[in-house]
């Protein structure tokens, strides 16, 4: 048996695409090294853009989102000392959905195996890829269940098994080039239990570090302080995260931040990396796995989605009707996209970090840059259409 498509990852990209492909009828089989159980809790990003959800909701895939997501219409910066509030969605008529993304996974494993029948398979281990670059590839694993190798022969191979997977190196050497960027610094990245400080996403913009509050849940809240890259999140004891996003989210007439038991405390070395092209044969990489983006504009899960919903398109295409021209343009198409978010993920860096920089002309830039903000109508709205991404369809 030869199926059309074999997908090696389960996140938003590989499970996108999966059902995708099913509501398409092109067959497809889905490889997760994780379990199901582990998938439906990792908790990781929370906004979607618009024009995201309603491509999922075309696809019949946003029930649950529109009914649970909460609206997003404005986001506040805190610097000086003072509150600005950033009124997005009256600039352009559009906001953000904040739904926790362990809940987009539950919903897509559910609509894709138990809904629409898909076949995915679980706690698979030593995925490899074979053969991409002739017209036979195929992914083998060892099956928890037997412990034996599968291989399964298959015309395509989708790539989404995200930053830390195995695809992105099949691609044949000196087929791609990989670039990066590293920020030089980190971001310790806290959920706590607690409900959120304030109704919207909080930056602050403060000489000693950057420090951000998302509502995710009227339970969960993620927070982020910049600290140094590589930093020990043992370093940061509860009494110290308090203080510190205390001091670097103080602002005046500001309620105080509901602490709560901080349940995940890791250390992110900020990076990008963009693979160009995103394939090579019958290898096609999408999300993660082709591009990362530091999670400074919150637009990583965004991008996967936009990876699949092009995929999708194109594979049918491919398979179904026989053209090959989306797939042959897939990977220029996603690109544009990723890289008008690259940018603008650089450009609103330096507005978070750029005072804590220690360097004074850094500093007095970074204020000009907010500043802009809330003086300009037109440097508002081109931010606001930036924050809120390209309604542009995908
Ligand atoms: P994922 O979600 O990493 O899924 C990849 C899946 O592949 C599995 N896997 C393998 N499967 C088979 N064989 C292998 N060899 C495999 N190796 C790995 C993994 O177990 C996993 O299930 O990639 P995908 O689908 O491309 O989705 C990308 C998003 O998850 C990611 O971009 C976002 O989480 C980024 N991100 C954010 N994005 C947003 O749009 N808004 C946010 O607010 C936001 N906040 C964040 C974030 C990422 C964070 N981390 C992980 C640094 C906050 C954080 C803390």
């Amino acid at each position: 048996h030869r199926f059309p498509v074999v997908i090696v990852g389960a996140g938003p990209a590989g499970l996108t695409l999966g059902n995708l492909l099913r509501a398409a009828s092109v067959e497809c089989v889905v490889l997760e090294t994780e379990s199901r159980e582990f998938i439906e809790r990792r908790p990781r990003a929370g906004v979607l853009e618009e024009w995201a959800v309603r491509a999922l909701e075309r696809h019949g895939l946003a029930g649950n989102l529109l009914e649970r997501a909460e609206r997003h219409t404005a986001c506040e910066f805190r610097f000086a000392g003072e509150r600005y509030r950033f009124p997005y969605g009256e600039l352009t008529g559009r906001h953000h959905f904040v739904y926790p993304q362990p809940l987009l996974v539950t919903d897509l494993v559910r609509e894709y195996a138990d809904v629409r029948g898909g076949d995915i398979r679980f706690g698979v281990r030593d995925v490899r890829l074979h053969d991409v670059d002739t017209d036979r590839p195929s992914v083998s694993y060892t099956s928890p269940e037997t412990g034996e190798r599968q291989v399964l022969a298959c015309e395509f191979v989708a790539g989404c098994d995200g930053a830390r997977g195995v695809t992105r190196a099949a691609l044949p050497p000196g087929s791609a080039r990989v670039s990066r960027h590293d920020y030089g610094i980190g971001w310790l990245a806290l959920l706590a239990e607690a409900p959120p400080s304030a109704d919207c996403v909080l930056f602050g913009c403060h000489p000693r570090g950057f420090a951000g509050q998302m509502p995710r849940s009227p339970e969960v809240t993620r927070y982020y302080l910049q600290c140094p890259p590589g930093d020990d999140p043992e370093n940061w004891p509860y009494d110290r995260v308090w203080k510190e996003l205390r001091s670097r989210l103080g602002a005046a007439g500001a309620a105080p931040l509901a602490e709560g038991p901080l349940i995940e405390k890791r250390v992110l070395d900020m990076h990008d990396y963009v693979v160009e092209p995103m394939a090579s044969g019958r290898l096609y990489l999408a999300g993660d796995a082709a591009h990362l983006v530091a999670p400074i504009a919150a637009k990583g899960m965004n991008l996967a989605l936009h990876d699949a919903f092009l995929l999708a398109d194109a594979l049918t295409g491919c398979l179904v009707r026989g053209d090959g021209r989306a797939l042959d343009g897939y990977s220029a198409a996603s690109l544009r996209r990723v890289w008008d978010y690259q940018e603008f993920s650089q450009w609103l860096s330096e507005v978070y970090h750029g005072a804590a920089t220690g360097d004074a002309f850094r500093a007095g830039t970074t204020v000009a840059r907010l500043r802009r903000l809330f003086t300009s109508p037109v440097a508002a709205t081109a931010f606001a259409e930036q924050y809120l991404g390209t309604a542009e369809r995908y």
